[in-house]
């Protein structure tokens, strides 16, 4: 296929860049950390989305050198950023299904916070709801393994998977990620609102933390943190944007 073609080439020809979308504090109103999100900066095509190749880079099993990449570059940019600032960020790295399904995760993120020295209290894996109950056993084990880094683990787009709700207290994660179409439609008296109720109830319930993503409006946000939502991430904030815009914005300091 074509495009796995044009992927290993992008892969060698670093077209592939990250950028990072801030997560905000309802309570201080800051920036605590940001999440990496991987763009192709394609010669001819300009900036294509992860929607259109991930799916592609899954199913090839070019997503884990790509994701081996994404981990090591944005715990570097990260640690420079911490470096920079007085401010210490967190930093969440989306892993597909097949990265948690790999061998060696365990060592591949063991590196990148070697190479980078982001401390490990600094990283969070975010994984998504589908993925860790797909194999429920195995990915407590994975998990269990993986914190003994002394990293984090969010369960991303929570509420679109098939979560055993008497099961999720046996995962060692730390945070839920609202997954934006619940945010997005959130009115009161609407069935989204009385999701993410649940779901920050649950979550709080269970000790965990939550962040809201697709967070576009300020009702939204005020609507969250009446629920007792911890965190926001959405365009209302900042969009995703390069480590130099990132700095450049202000964002981090106001
Ligand atoms: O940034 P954007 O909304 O276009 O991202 C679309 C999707 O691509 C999201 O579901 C996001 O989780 C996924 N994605 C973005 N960056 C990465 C990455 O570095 N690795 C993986 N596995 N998925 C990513
Ligand atoms: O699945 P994941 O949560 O990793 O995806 C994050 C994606 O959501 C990114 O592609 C990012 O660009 C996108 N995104 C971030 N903020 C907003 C927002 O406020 N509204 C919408 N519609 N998309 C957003
Ligand atoms: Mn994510
Ligand atoms: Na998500």
């Amino acid at each position: 296929m074509q495009l796995v073609t044009d992927m290993r080439q992008a892969l060698k020809r670093s077209e592939f860049i990250l950028h990072y979308q801030p997560i905000i504090s309802f309570a201080s109103g800051r920036v605590i950390g940001v999440e990496a999100l991987i763009r192709w900066q394609h010669p001819t095509h300009g900036l294509v989305s992860p929607v259109e190749f991930i799916p592609v880079a899954e199913e090839s099993g070019l997503i884990l050198p790509i994701g081996q990449r994404v981990l090591e570059e944005s715990c570097r940019a990260i640690t420079r950023l911490n470096a920079q600032t007085d401010i210490e960020l967190m930093l969440s790295v989306n892993i597909s299904g097949k990265q948690f399904a790999q061998e060696d995760l365990f060592d591949v993120v063991k590196r990148a916070l070697i190479v980078s020295g982001l401390k490990p209290r600094n990283l969070k894996l975010e994984i998504t709801e589908s993925v860790v109950m797909e194999n429920a056993k195995q990915a407590i084990e994975l998990l269990k393994r993986l914190k003994s880094l002394d990293l984090q683990v969010s369960i991303d787009d929570f509420g679109t998977g098939y979560s055993s709700l008497s099961y999720l207290h046996r995962f060692p994660v730390d945070m839920l990620k609202i997954d934006r179409s619940f945010v997005s439609m959130m009115e009161a008296g609407s069935d989204n609102l009385e999701i993410a109720r649940t779901i920050v109830s649950l979550a709080h319930s269970l000790s965990l933390e939550v962040v809201a993503e697709g967070v576009e409006t300020v009702a939204q946000q005020d609507m969250l943190r009446e629920l007792g939502c911890e965190f926001g991430q959405g365009f209302y904030y900042a969009k995703p944007m390069s480590e130099e815009d990132l700095l450049a914005s202000g964002v981090l300091t106001t």
